[in-house]
């Protein structure tokens, strides 16, 4: 059985704390905020809200668990490289926090309500407590192994299509321009005429916390990282759901080309991708 507390000390009551308190923070900030630049390329944006959220977020999580190891996006330099060794270096610490104290950057600097915050705790590798948490809609989405996912206090369960062509289903354009926008553009063109439509709304984690909640019948990206879908994958797996990579293998912390959906869809999703050759770069 799973442990979900140390002493008095519930992981999954400090996770929805700091999501809930970075996510209020983050939202006062909206159109007050400076100091904007790019990391890694042009598409690659970060704010002093990013780094700001980030600092908050790891502060609460080590006032309660000082020995508990930290994974956040911006404690890692910029690019994959990089990313890819800090999640290796991480992944030997029993207990791991994940964190992206703001997914959808892009969405928060031009105004667009659709970014979040995202924090999992992995124990041994296994992501045990995933929240998101969406402050523009207020949505608190919370999942523990074995437990079930809730939005809002509300049981989550996946959509029910049974077919692709009954499916919303949503991506991300890569940050990578160069390498990854090529084969995610070919995912995207085999796709288009056989689902019943798709979107691109800029956060992985909220499209996460989307099929788990039964808005999307799925969702694929390429190039991302742990802190992106740690939390939503559980959410989803709690929801009935299904999360692998593009190829269909099961989800693990290294993975970074994912494909989630209600489970239903899930093998004729991932054989299209495959036919199109957009499973990763
Ligand atoms: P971010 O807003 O936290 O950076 C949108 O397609 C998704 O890609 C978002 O979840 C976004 O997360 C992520 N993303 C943006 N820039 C990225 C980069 N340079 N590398 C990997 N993922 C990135
Ligand atoms: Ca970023
Ligand atoms: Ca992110
Ligand atoms: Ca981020």
């Amino acid at each position: 059985t799973t442990v979900f507390s140390v002493g008095s000390k519930n992981f999954t009551a400090v996770a929805i704390n700091t999501a809930s308190k970075a996510g209020e923070w983050i939202q006062s900030k909206l159109g007050d905020f400076n100091s904007l630049h790019t990391k890694y390329s042009m598409h690659d944006l970060v704010t002093e809200v990013d780094k700001g959220a980030e600092k908050m977020i790891r502060n609460l999580i080590q006032t309660h668990f000082p020995t508990h190891a930290i994974l956040g996006e911006e404690g890692v330099e910029p690019g994959p490289a990089a990313s890819q060794k800090a999640l290796d270096e991480a992944s030997h610490e029993e207990y791991l926090w994940i964190v992206d104290p703001l997914d959808g950057t892009t969405n928060f600097v031009h105004g667009f309500p659709f970014f979040s915050v995202s924090i999992a705790l992995a124990y041994k590798g296994e992501v045990i407590v995933g929240v998101v948490y969406d402050p523009m809609h207020d949505e608190l989405y919370v999942a523990e192994k074995g437990k079930g996912a809730y939005v809002k206090g509300k049981r989550m369960k996946v959509s029910l299509e049974q077919k692709l062509s009954d499916s919303l289903i949503a991506t991300g354009f890569p940050a990578d321009r160069q390498m990854a926008l090529p084969t995610n553009m070919r995912g995207v063109q085999a796709l288009t005429t056989k689902v019943r439509n798709l979107r691109v709304a800029g956060s992985a984690a909220l499209h996460m916390a989307y099929v788990a909640a039964g808005r999307l019948s799925g969702f694929w990206e390429i190039g991302l990282n742990a802190w992106d879908v740690a939390a939503g994958a559980l959410l989803i797996s709690e929801s009935g759901g299904k999360v692998t990579d593009t190829l269909g293998n099961p989800y693990s912390l290294q993975v970074r080309n994912i494909l989630c959906s209600n489970g239903q869809i899930h093998d004729e999703f991932s054989a299209e991708l495959v036919a199109a050759e957009a499973t990763g770069f």
